[in-house]
């Protein structure tokens, strides 16, 4: 019996995937993102009846700020569409609409509102019957909106991003500067140290939410470009129990990327070499059957648009020496299927190099199709653009458990 026979079909897979994941996403055929998230909140929303929420954000969905806008909208649980731009290609009703031209921008019940932070303070103004994310108490409320500016005039982020990414600076300016960021992030230590509690103010508030995608992709990136660690320095604990503390919000998990999306993102935008390898995979992450079956039905649900990816533009076809492509595209799904069997269903799924193959593991064409398809999709997908940070962890770690095994 050939490896063929022995892994599941795509429909077996995608039934089994749901029964283990509530995670579903809209399908967008043809147009980029293949499939957009579908908010939580959006059954609440009486049949018919268009979300009081329009977000306008990248295509990729690597942006911080927009990240900081859905944040929010999460939290409070308030319904919303999303329209994506194309950030390297904008259209022309979009730089006409929005006089900054950036993302974020929303329309609240048709109303334009544009920058983060004022976006953030709007959504707090017109939905006063959900979550509030400023404390009532006057005197806390006062302090929680000085806190909000603080973020963006403290110059934390000029100092952080500059130490992140600027390409030219010697060793003597890599020192001053490393310094500079560490100043920062001891003020932020003090701030954290001002309520009872490990969020900025006595409950979790928009402070929170506008530091966290920067505080997040502070601490992936750092270490592999920097070799400067956030998390888990002692200088901080502080911030290191502030990130444990958001860590336990579930809307925190449905807008952050996974560490792996943060460093790629700063290697292809900004040309950044890495200096250390990339920090482990989370292995609560990729070990959580949730996580795995929500990859495993993304990439089951997308598999037309993956194989269709890969065929294109890993380099694959050039296996297909003798013009046998069909024979290739059989490799990708076959290795496809196999990762998606092994996501659901771990070490009993029967891997290559177990010796259960059968005689497709020993054809070197299809091996190396496999291994191909393998590495393109581990740093191909992208998080949360294509599934949850925990469900990109899941699938890059299987991808490495199954690459590992076809040789
Ligand atoms: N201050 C703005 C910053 C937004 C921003 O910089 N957005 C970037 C994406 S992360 C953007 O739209 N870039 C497109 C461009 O610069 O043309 C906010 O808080 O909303």
């Amino acid at each position: 019996m050939s490896l063929q026979d022995t892994v599941s079909t795509w429909e077996q897979i995608l039934e089994t995937a749901q029964k283990n994941t509530s995670a579903r996403r809209v399908r967008r055929p043809g147009q980029s993102p293949s499939t957009a998230p579908i908010p939580s909140s959006l059954h609440k929303l009486p049949p018919d009846t268009a979300p009081p929420v329009l977000i306008y954000r990248d295509t990729n969905s690597w942006c911080p700020f927009c990240e900081r806008v859905w944040f929010a909208l999460e939290e409070k649980g308030i319904p919303f569409e999303t329209e994506f731009i194309d950030l390297s290609n904008k259209p022309k009703w979009y730089t006409d609409l929005v006089p900054t031209a950036l993302v974020p921008a929303v329309k609240i019940e048709g109303e334009l509102v544009y920058e983060s932070k004022d976006i953030l303070l709007a959504l707090e103004e017109r939905f006063r019957d959900t979550p509030p994310l400023l404390p009532e108490n006057p005197e806390e409320n006062a302090v929680t909106r000085q806190l909000v500016e603080d973020v963006e005039t403290s110059g934390f982020l000029g100092v952080a991003y500059k130490f992140l990414r600027e390409k030219t600076l010697d060793s003597q300016e890599l020192t001053n500067s490393q310094a500079e960021l560490e100043a920062k992030l001891d003020e932020i230590e003090q701030a954290l140290a001002k309520y009872p509690g490990p969020f900025f103010v006595s409950t979790f508030s928009l402070v929170d939410i506008m530091y966290s995608p920067h505080l997040d992709r502070l601490a992936a990136n750092l270490p592999v470009y920097r070799g400067y660690h956030i998390k888990g320095n002692e200088r901080f604990p502080r911030i290191n129990a502030w990130f444990e503390a958001i860590k336990k919000r579930p809307a925190y998990h449905r807008v952050r990327s996974d560490s792996t999306t943060n460093n790629l993102l700063l290697r292809r935008r900004f040309g950044l070499e890495a200096i250390a390898n990339p920090l482990p995979l989370d292995t609560a992450d990729s070990e959580a059957i949730e996580y795995r079956a929500e990859a495993a039905e993304r990439l089951s649900d997308n598999r037309e648009a993956a194989i269709g990816d890969i065929l294109k533009n890993s380099g694959v076809q050039a296996l297909a020496a003798d013009g046998n492509t069909s024979a290739i595209k059989e490799a990708v799904d076959l290795h496809l299927r196999l990762l998606a069997e092994y996501l659901i269903n771990g070490n009993d799924t029967p891997l290559l190099g177990g010796g259960t193959g059968g005689k497709d593991s020993r054809d070197p064409i299809v091996a190396a199709a496999g291994a191909i398809t393998l590495a393109y999709v581990r740093n191909r997908i992208c998080a949360p653009r294509d599934m949850s940070a925990g469900a990109a962890t899941a699938f890059r770690a299987a991808v490495d458990k199954v690459l590992a095994s076809i040789y």
